[in-house]
């Protein structure tokens, strides 16, 4: 590691030998997992060298930015309006906690029966670890689960933190309440980076996040069609990456993989031969790096072919629309888009189901596997929905508990390819 990058993380305050063998695990999953796959397209080669220096040019960046007045944004959940952020010239970033690194610092703190999400981004804090938290002029924390609401009032003791609160129905009071959060965000953006949003400036924000959004579904459709041209965990790893990487930069290698994509389909590419049964993975988000389950399910001889979770198509599949000239129209599609999210801190929230058969029709997909972290109440308890709606279907289903841990992985393994095998 170049002595710029340790001479940066000291600056920002990391724990250098906890830091160390975060990237040692960080490198050896990588090798395990990605680089170990056969036939992986060539413009993959652009996201291993992100994650390579995923905590060095990356981090070098944003301080660059912060040097010139920009504000650095870090978030936890897909509800934080990335177009506002980038109307005053800031960067957003969504930290990861995927992993259980600095879990015996957060159960300090935190009941042992907390969500593995949870204990990491507070665990990543507290053992000082992580280079964006740090970097982060601010983070954004969100009312959606009860766990990460009142996580947030102890995080708020470590760091600069911003709360917005997101309703949890769909009724025209609760788009009153969410309108009211956006535009106070706003003036708070407006008020950290002394920049005020205009029309012109929020017009370039949903224009990049419109972009970027355009580019991942059209890597999700080449997935519909030509299920065997990437595997389901170099998609997700794109998806995790949507995150953190600058924005112009990862829309043009996003559409630079998919143009050999499409090739690769017309010329039938195949990273898996054609005898895999495909599968829709659906529930809690997968944060980096948190990859233990895709990699299960595609050793298992399935191919992923769609993710319907926060880093996945939750986030990617609506676009703002309609959004026209003026200030207050950007506004009202920005406030209409949002609350389409289906996350399952809402109640009812009949159209994550209809989304999931959706997503299984148009990939073909041969099976759903649900995903949920440990003692995340709203998934689980959904999955039982979720289930009832696929035996309905006849989409065959099945449903997975798990955390960060290696613990289960043998078990996982046994359930994953009993399934597979019955497809
Ligand atoms: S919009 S899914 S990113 S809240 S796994 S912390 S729900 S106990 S992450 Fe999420 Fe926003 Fe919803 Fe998406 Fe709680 Fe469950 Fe833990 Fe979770």
């Amino acid at each position: 590691m170049s002595k710029e990058h340790v001479d940066m993380w000291k600056e920002l305050g990391l724990d250098l030998e906890a830091h160390d063998g975060l990237l040692g695990i960080l490198g050896q999953a990588y090798g395990d997992i990605f680089l170990s796959q056969k036939n992986r397209p060539e413009g993959m080669k652009y996201f291993d060298f992100v994650v390579s220096e995923v905590h060095g040019l990356r981090i070098k960046e944003l301080i660059e930015e912060k040097k010139k007045g920009n504000l650095v944004v870090g978030t936890f959940c897909v509800y934080v309006p990335e177009e506002l952020v980038l109307a005053v010239d800031g960067v957003q970033i969504g930290l990861c906690a995927g992993a259980e690194v600095g879990f015996e610092k957060a159960e300090e703190h935190l009941p042992r029966n907390t969500c593995a999400l949870i204990k990491a981004f507070v665990g990543f804090r507290l053992a000082d670890l992580c280079p964006y938290t740090e970097v982060a002029d601010f983070v954004v924390g969100e009312t959606t689960c009860d766990g990460k609401k009142k996580a947030y009032e102890l995080f708020s003791g470590f760091k600069d933190l911003y709360v917005m609160e997101i309703p949890q129905m769909k009724r025209e009071s609760d788009r009153q309440l969410w309108k009211t959060e956006i535009l106070r965000f706003r003036d708070e953006l407006e008020k950290r980076s002394g920049k005020k949003i205009t029309a012109e400036g929020l017009k370039k924000g949903i224009e990049i996040v419109n972009e970027k959004r355009k580019a991942l579904q059209r890597l999700a459709k080449i997935r519909y069609k030509h299920p065997s041209v990437i595997s389901g965990r170099d998609a997700l790893l794109i998806n995790q990456i949507s995150f953190y990487d600058n924005p112009a930069r990862f829309i043009g290698s996003v559409n630079t993989l998919c143009d050999e994509l499409e090739e690769r389909g017309k010329s039938g590419v195949s990273i898996n031969g054609n005898s895999f049964k495909k599968i829709v993975m659906s529930g809690c988000p997968m944060a980096v790096p948190n990859w233990k389950t895709p990699f299960l399910v595609e050793s298992a001889g399935a191919a992923i072919v769609a993710e319907e979770s926060c880093v996945g198509e939750r986030n990617t599949r609506d676009m703002i629309a309609g959004y026209g000239d003026s200030l207050e129209t950007m506004l009202e599609s920005l406030v209409d888009r949002y609350m389409k999210i289906d996350c399952a801190c809402f109640t009812p929230n009949e159209e994550r189901l209809e989304n999931i058969i959706k997503m299984v029709r148009d990939s073909k997909a041969d099976g759903v596997i649900h995903y949920s972290l440990q003692f995340c109440t709203p998934y689980l308890i959904e999955s039982k929905k979720v289930q009832e709606r696929c035996r309905k279907e006849g989409i065959p289903y099945l449903t997975l508990e798990t955390d960060y841990s290696s613990g289960d992985m043998e078990q996982l393994k046994t359930r994953i390819e009993a399934f597979i095998e019955k497809l």
